[in-house]
């Protein structure tokens, strides 16, 4: 299986979070993107390939326009007030307040285009996130071109980033852009199967009401687990898209039986979907060592993961979203691509 390595991933290098009143060290960082390439060489998955450029207009095909502008130009905004450090949003319209005027003020603009202060924006963002969409839309080249399979190994992830509002740590939402894509490119049903711990809240919100992509979920039960705001098995759909949502979510420390259970009740729903390409929004913040997250994969769980994601028999493009435990995500992201692909 090929790999499409966005290399300007670090150029998003943020070294501190806000966590319980503090800042403390980021979670979400280069080291994590490079343990993954040095586990990928090892593992001789494949060719290494890097992103070929397909410019603005797919990531607009989800995002608002407005508000990639925002992302784009938020670093030289901070500086020009010369802030110091990253910068985190602190303000929010939430409900009675008003989203419609768009403020002059870059902290309004800030809480506008965001829904939390743990995704830090700093001096690479845009570069890094405008490179990953464009990996995206390379590895789904790959797989449109008569590919089994790519894997799209980049950061910051995606899924949780709306169409107009980034947070848990994303900026760009891959699975979207790529799916968007998929449908532009001429297919006409595609599944978007988020394994990563977390619920992917934009990704879902942006097909929410459509029938043409399926998206499908197992996560940590948002009742406890970021985002905490979206991810309720009641989720199905709405308008012409009723139907085509399912969520699984699980309780913090749900066991692995319990979790393979989700995955079988997720694939059977995806079976009778017939998709023409399947999306894995790939987080290994599921394994048991990971240290934000409250589910026990390990290796061979990862790998029966890949298994059964090749006896579903889909083309499958598989995009890297969360996976905390650094030195570890290489070796788990491998065991699911090689289980996929031995
Ligand atoms: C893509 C993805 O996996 N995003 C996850 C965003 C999670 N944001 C909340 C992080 C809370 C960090 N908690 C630290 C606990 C340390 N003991
Ligand atoms: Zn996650």
């Amino acid at each position: 299986m090929k790999t499409v390595y966005n290399a300007r991933h670090a150029a998003h290098a943020a070294t501190r979070e806000f966590f319980r009143g503090r800042l403390v060290p980021a979670f979400e960082v280069p080291a994590r993107a490079d343990y993954v390439l040095a586990a990928v060489q090892a593992a001789q998955l494949g060719e290494i390939v890097a992103p070929v450029d397909h410019g603005l207009a797919p990531l607009e095909r989800v995002h608002a326009p407005a508000y990639l502008r925002f992302v784009q130009g938020a670093w030289a905004e901070w500086q020009a007030l010369g802030g110091e450090g990253d910068a985190f949003p602190a303000v929010w319209p939430v409900r009675s307040l008003r989203s419609d005027v768009a403020p002059r003020s870059f902290a309004a603009r800030m809480g506008l285009y965001s829904m939390d202060s743990g995704t830090p924006l700093t001096a690479g963002s845009w570069e890094a996130a405008y490179w990953g969409a464009q990996a995206s839309l390379t590895g789904l080249d790959q797989v449109l071109g008569g590919e089994r399979s790519a894997y799209v190994l980049t950061r910051p992830p995606g899924h949780h980033a709306g169409a107009d509002f980034f947070g848990g740590y994303c900026f760009v939402n891959n699975a979207a852009v790529a799916a968007q894509a998929a449908l532009d490119a001429g297919l006409q049903r595609v599944a978007i199967l988020d394994v990563d711990y977390h619920h992917g809240n934009g990704t879902q919100a942006i097909f929410y009401e459509r029938a043409d992509v399926f998206y499908a979920s197992l996560h940590g039960d948002p009742q406890t687990e970021f985002p905490f705001f979206l991810g309720h098995a009641d989720e199905t759909g709405a308008g012409a898209g009723l139907g085509f949502n399912a969520n699984f979510p699980l309780p913090a420390g749900a066991s692995n039986e319990a979790w393979f259970a989700a995955l079988e009740a997720a694939l059977e729903r995806l079976q009778a979907y017939e998709p023409e390409l399947l999306i894995v929004s790939l987080g290994v913040d599921t394994y048991g060592g990971d240290p934000i997250s409250h589910f026990k994969l390990d290796r061979p769980e990862f790998s029966r993961l890949g298994q059964r994601l090749a006896a579903f028999g889909a083309r499958t493009l598989f995009l890297q979203e969360g996976g905390y435990a650094t030195e570890a995500i290489g070796h788990n992201v491998v065991a699911v691509l090689q289980g996929f692909e031995p």
